[in-house]
């Protein structure tokens, strides 16, 4: 298995701290705040053009993505390549919710809006 470089030493590095986060056992489920569950990957976009977090991880499988407006800029959420199966929007404030089927790999979620890639909003999705 390869890995390349610092890239790879920090997807393996953000997959054992996933790995430790589940912990326990108990079911239930509901709407609880699923961060960190693996199922939905919350991503926030700021005017600074930039998302919340430079990486994200996910478990395989339909994984639902959130996307929330914090400021004025209208943005968007995508995952490259797969442009065509979802895109997310917010503006004014809100917030837009899709899934994805994904397997495991390394993809890359950015914003398609002219400019805010190159800015910034770009970010690594881990799925495990
Ligand atoms: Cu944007």
């Amino acid at each position: 298995m390869r890995l390349r470089s610092t890239i790879g030493a920090s997807v393996a590095v953000a997959i054992l701290l996933t790995a430790c986060g589940g912990g326990g056992g108990g079911g239930g489920g509901g709407d609880a705040d699923p961060v960190g569950d693996g199922r939905t990957v919350r991503v926030e976009a700021f005017d600074r053009q930039d998302y919340n977090a430079d990486g994200f991880s996910a478990v395989a499988g339909e994984i639902t993505f959130r996307l929330s407006q914090v400021g004025i800029q209208e943005h968007t959420l995508v995952v490259e390549g797969m442009e065509d199966e979802m895109r997310l929007v917010v503006e004014d404030g809100g917030t837009d919710s899709g899934n994805l089927t994904l397997e495991p790999g390394r993809y890359i979620l950015y914003c398609d809006i002219a400019g805010h890639r190159s800015s910034g909003m770009e970010a690594r999705l881990t799925v495990g």
